[in-house]
């Protein structure tokens, strides 16, 4: 018996003893399962997942690699299509609804300049909006489980994209396409389930192609993120409202709840026309923004949430805490005194990986796409 153990504790040793390639090999293996050293110095937007290049070294073609990229994306593109006629016809089918809400998840993180976990965000927001501690009604009355209010088309995809060593032009393409591929199916309108914030300028630059023109778009958030670029990233969460504004797909652009703003976000806030609403002065504007009126002579109104907007005491599973923010009464009375025809909106940046325990800021977010859904829907 001793000697059967001796010789299984020994063999292993003695075969690495005499096929040290073999042995060198196994460390190299265990070296793949961390991305980053896979990535070695990469370009920004390549975090994560994405081991398309190791692949590549299997001396694949270009052409057939891209081949099936465009295949992966097809196929994506393809389930959100099926799912957004298959609701819309039962939509139509019972009449009279002339807009409805439709979550479309965007489980996107790696253009955070900070925490990655606003990817895993989507499934916490559907599972809290479903939870069963509280009612599907919401505060004016609409019924969540009436399909007429609320209809789900699935994620897009993004990890499985990106896994298949799509880049971010080609990303954000796909993200927009999305958007216009539930906007296709009347009533449908999206309403964005984040991800970081970063994905409202591919949905933003759809909403804007779709219908033809620019939006207004009411923006909380404790951040304005319209750095030109941030760490070489020109589609960091930090850049995105930079690119929609150039893009000429905003009329106007209020931005309510600022407290962490740097210079060059105060010089590109004037370089862009942008309404600027800080915090220091929100006892001020308070009146003022309890009861905006936002999107006539353009093609709407567009709402972006980053969940950060709130102070930190309301919602502490964000990326960048940023004390001394709104209450959630204050975003509620903000979101449900706007007048506005509310064609598509996002909540951004959740971060389930520093929520509390028991789920606080899933609630917080799930409540604030809740009555979002209570806007879009008519
Ligand atoms: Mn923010």
């Amino acid at each position: 018996m001793l000697f059967i153990f001796a010789v299984r504790l020994l063999l292993p040793r003695l075969f690495r003893l005499l096929f040290p390639c073999h042995h060198s090999r196994s460390i190299e293996r265990r070296g793949e399962a961390q991305p980053r050293s896979e990535m070695g110095g990469a370009a920004a937007g390549t975090k994560w997942i994405h081991h398309i290049q190791r692949l590549s070294a299997a001396k694949v073609s270009t052409e057939a690699v891209e081949r099936g990229q465009s295949r992966v994306i097809d196929a994506s593109l393809t389930l959100i299509r099926e799912r957004a006629k298959l609701k819309a016809e039962l939509l139509r089918a019972l009449g009279g609804v002339k807009a409805s809400a439709s979550l479309l998840g965007v489980p996107l993180g790696h253009n955070s300049s900070f925490l990655q976990g606003p990817a895993f965000a989507p499934p916490r927001i559907r599972e809290a909006i479903w939870c069963g501690s509280t009612n599907s009604s919401t505060e004016e009355g609409k019924e969540l489980n009436d399909p007429r209010v609320l209809t789900d088309v699935g994620d897009v995809p993004i990890q499985e994209i990106r896994d298949c060593g799509v880049e971010d032009d080609r990303l954000m393409h796909v993200i927009s396409e999305s958007v216009k591929t539930v906007m296709e199916e009347e009533p449908l309108r999206p309403l964005v389930l984040g991800g970081d914030h970063s994905i409202s300028y591919p949905v933003v630059r759809a909403v804007s192609e779709k219908l033809g023109g620019p939006v207004d778009i009411l923006h909380l958030d404790a951040h304005p993120d319209i750095y030109d670029c941030f760490e070489g990233n020109t589609y960091s969460h930090a850049s995105s409202f930079a690119r929609i504004m150039e893009g000429g797909y905003a009329r106007r652009l209020l931005q309510v709840g600022l407290r962490s703003i740097t210079k060059e976000g105060r010089d590109q806030g004037k370089r862009f026309g942008v309404e600027q609403y800080e915090m220091r002065t929100f006892s001020k504007d308070r009146e003022k923004l309890e009861n905006l009126k936002l999107g006539e002579g353009v093609k709407g109104v567009y709402v972006s949430v980053d969940v950060d907007c709130l102070d930190p005491a309301f919602a502490p599973g964000v990326s960048h805490i940023e004390p001394g923010g709104l209450s959630f009464r204050d975003v509620l009375n903000i979101l449900q005194n706007l007048q506005g025809d509310v064609v598509a909106a996002d909540v951004v940046e959740f971060n389930p990986q520093r929520d509390t325990v028991d789920g606080m800021t899933a609630m917080v977010a799930a409540k604030l796409v809740r009555e979002l859904t209570a806007k879009i829907s008519k």
